[in-house]
């Protein structure tokens, strides 16, 4: 029987929140190089998630960094071997990154790979295995080339698959001996409400998305996450290959039957049904309804089916931040959510942005996973978003240690629940870009990084007081739990 002391304690960067250097060593524009940091209203969020061609081409006429934070990150490209050392001394077991798909290929649809590329992922790769930190890699996180958006319509275009196999074979032929545990894309689920991040589509103005495209889109992803997995078994055997989805976790807002079925069909159309493909190998049945009843017409190939029934994942991880609602009810009061807006739970706190913190949320995710998969859990996301202030060198974030602390009794007892969990990777663990509002100045780290959401500041590292917390409890793990 699994215990809680044995399993793995983490952090995780992904390379467009992280990196900065967007066009450095022949790194080429991507999808995330394209969004504009606005000062938060309403409606920021959707422009800045989902981006229409007058957006990408302002952006792509600022030649510098301009407002957009992405092209910054942490400037994690200058401060690599800093960071590495400082999660060494954090004590982690396993670092999670991601690959910068366009520093390695910066339109995407080349033959070979650009080879500054190449060697500033050698260096990451080899100095994180030397610090001891086993590696946790995400291969795409929402970063597309925007050469494939703009000229093959991103994932729309099968051709993606090809491009896809070109770069997890470098990834593997490369480094495939660094690797532990991989997934192919970073909530693979995000397609469907987010698919300018999720698969590089570009928002027609004033018009909905074309739900066919949206979801042939996330099937071609799905066959290029079999053929990844494909790749890694013949290329990093020892590799561990996973699927990864965002967990809403859906609360019915009253007893009625009516929102019962609500939540039902919200958790399976916003997380269950990427995972039932990449775990289980096919569709599921209920899918079925869910196209006939929107009009979505796929073009699934014999090939295809093949390669999701034999190309399964052997883990299965997901985000965790806050739980949802689900009514019938239109008018309940909305409250942010990650990714997805959700009806405000009045049992619950929420997070300076709204985001509503429930410890107990995770526990029943993780038992859900599980009991749906029967497949090992890794939890790759998790955390809290805060505003930390920064006096004299101190960062006092004892909300956030509440926080982790909350979340971290619920994954004992899910393992006391009998949930197979392999280990936990606390998002953002140096402070980067907020993926969905593009803010600094949205801070998940235990490492405080000196700059504000206008790019502004040192960029310099600070420990917060969450950075000897973490690392004391993963040092004294078996005597917390036991
Ligand atoms: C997930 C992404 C991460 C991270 C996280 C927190 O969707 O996988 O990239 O950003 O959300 O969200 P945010 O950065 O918007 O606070």
């Amino acid at each position: 029987m699994k215990k809680t002391k044995d399993i793995l304690w983490g952090g995780a960067t992904a390379s467009s929140q992280y990196e900065g250097g967007y066009k450095e060593g022949g790194k080429g524009l991507d999808t995330q190089d394209c969004r504009p940091y606005l000062k938060r209203t309403s409606d920021a969020t959707t422009s800045t998630r989902l981006l229409t061609q007058d957006i990408i081409d302002e952006a792509k006429k600022c030649e510098g960094i301009g407002h957009y934070p992405f092209r910054q990150g942490s400037d994690g490209y200058h401060h690599i071997d800093e960071d590495i050392a400082l999660l060494k001394e954090l004590g982690i077991d396993i670092y999670r990154f991601s690959i910068s798909w366009a520093r390695l290929y910066p339109h995407g649809d080349e033959e070979t790979p650009n080879e500054e590329g190449i060697k500033f992922y050698d260096h990451i790769f080899k100095e994180v295995h030397k610090a001891g930190m086993k590696i946790f890699l995400t291969m795409n996180h929402y970063a597309v080339p925007l050469y494939l958006v703009e000229n093959y319509g991103g994932w729309t275009n099968r051709k993606l698959i090809e491009f896809y196999e070109r770069f997890a074979t470098v990834v593997f032929e490369n480094w495939g001996e660094y690797i532990d545990y991989f997934l192919p894309f970073n909530e693979i689920n995000a397609g469907y409400f987010s698919p300018y991040n999720g698969v590089g589509l570009v928002k027609e103005k004033d018009q909905p998305y074309n739900q066919t495209l949206v979801f042939q889109s996330l099937h071609h992803q799905f066959v290029a996450s079999a053929k990844t997995i494909k790749i890694a078994k013949k290329l990093s055997p020892k590799s561990q290959s996973g699927c990864m989805v965002a967990c809403f976790c859906y609360y019915p807002l009253t007893s009625t039957p009516e929102d019962n079925l609500k939540a039902v069909r919200d958790e399976e159309i916003h997380q269950w049904f990427a995972v039932d493909i990449l775990a289980n190998g096919h569709y599921p049945s209920y899918m079925d309804r869910f196209f006939r009843e929107n009009d979505i017409h796929l073009t699934v190939t014999e090939e295809d089916s093949e390669l999701l029934k034999k190309y399964t994942c052997d883990f299965v991880s997901f985000s965790y931040y806050s739980s949802s609602i689900a009514t019938c009810k239109e008018d309940g009061q909305q409250t942010a959510g990650n990714l997805v807006v959700s009806t405000k739970n009045p049992h619950l706190k929420a997070s300076d942005w709204g985001w509503q913190i429930d410890p107990v949320g995770l526990r029943i995710m993780l038992n859900k996973m599980y009991d749906r998969t029967q497949k090992p859990v890794f939890i790759c996301e998790n955390g809290l978003g805060a505003h930390d202030i920064m006096e004299d060198g101190l960062i006092h974030d004892p909300y956030r240690i509440d926080y982790l602390e909350q979340h971290f009794k619920q994954i004992d007892e899910a393992i006391d629940d009998g949930v197979d969990v392999i280990g936990y990777i606390m998002w953002g663990v140096i402070d980067i870009v907020s993926a969905g509002s593009c803010e600094m100045e949205k801070r998940y780290g235990v490492v405080y990084v000196d700059a504000n959401n206008l790019g502004q500041g040192t960029y310099k590292r600070y420990k917060k007081d969450s950075f000897k917390w973490y690392h004391d409890f993963i040092e004294n793990k078996h005597k917390q739990f036991n």
